[in-house]
């Protein structure tokens, strides 16, 4: 019999999808959303980006290189944020096929943590659009790691040449990397776009992964991962949700390595005069029960 480690039932998973997620920390599911609601997705973005609807709590994010460049609308940014509470986006967040999913990983009580809808936009030289190679438990203050997973959907066809995301599979048994800021002689890179500058690990064997609309890449947070830069004409558009189960606990991650993103973080929230708060609070506030009972986070 089994002994599985990073998944806690066969739900929605044949045993062979349960297997290939335990061993490659990762899991692609063809054609799982509905073209429908990722158009209707894609038009919310474009209705925040042209100023048309109001932004009920999500940020919009401007492209490092194409600030103060003329650039407008879907040209100038490259991602929205914390989109949980917008009823379009949020049929993508609670799409019951892929939460059946997600709850065959992590377990009935499905909290959404983390969301955007990404917009890889033309790279103009810079090499901005890039991503470099992350494990997205980086950025949360909370654990165990294998109660946590991301879904990623693409939005339109995603190719090496658009900036899939590349992956390197099996990293996920490893350790948490510390992570930091590019050097900038690699190129411009995004707020808040921290990489695992080790060389040795940025070696290792990773694969491509090309998707067609509606696929649906399944990861856990420490799967290193990244993705490169555009290189065609056209937006890459992608929406991703990071989920975790609500029996998750907060940890405090002071004198770890994830202390220079809960800096970044706090110092932002100060000088929106947001005082007096630990990091914890910042994931209360952005995150959204999904299925089942809260419970720690
Ligand atoms: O969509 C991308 O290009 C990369 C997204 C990603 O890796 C992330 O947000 O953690």
């Amino acid at each position: 019999m089994n002994v599985y480690k990073y998944s806690i039932s066969n739900f929605a998973l044949s045993n062979e999808q349960r297997d290939f997620y335990e061993t490659n920390g990762f899991l692609l599911v063809q054609k799982l959303v509905p073209d429908y609601l990722l158009d209707r997705c894609n038009e919310r973005f474009l209705d925040l980006c042209n100023g048309k609807i109001c932004q009920n709590g999500i940020t919009l994010m401007k492209d490092i290189s194409r600030m103060n460049r003329g650039y407008k609308g879907e040209n100038l940014y490259g991602k929205a944020q914390d989109i949980l509470w917008d009823d379009e986006f949020y049929e993508y967040a609670r799409y019951p096929k892929m939460i059946d999913i997600i709850e065959s990983i992590i377990g009935r009580n499905v909290m959404a943590m983390h969301s955007m809808f990404i917009n890889k936009q033309p790279d103009i030289g810079t090499k901005s659009s890039r991503h470099p190679s992350h494990q997205d438990l980086h950025y949360f203050p909370f654990r165990p790691p294998n109660l946590i997973v991301a879904s990623w959907t693409a939005v339109v066809p995603v190719t090496k040449d658009n900036g899939c995301l590349y992956i390197f599979p099996g990293s996920h048994t490893g350790k948490l990397f510390p992570h930091s800021y590019p050097n900038p002689k690699e190129g411009e890179i995004n707020k808040m776009y921290y990489g695992i500058q080790n060389k040795e690990i940025n070696n290792q064997k990773s694969i491509f992964v090309e998707m067609n609309k509606g696929d649906t890449l399944f990861f856990h947070p420490l799967l290193v991962h990244g993705s490169g830069i555009n290189i065609t004409q056209d937006f890459r558009k992608a929406i991703s949700v990071h989920y975790a189960s609500s029996d998750c606990q907060y940890i405090n991650v002071a004198g770890s390595t994830q202390e220079n993103i809960q800096d970044e973080i706090m110092d932002i929230l100060a000088k929106r005069g947001i005082k007096d708060v630990d990091f914890s609070f910042v994931w209360k506030i952005r995150s959204r029960l999904i299925r089942g009972t809260k419970a720690n986070l």
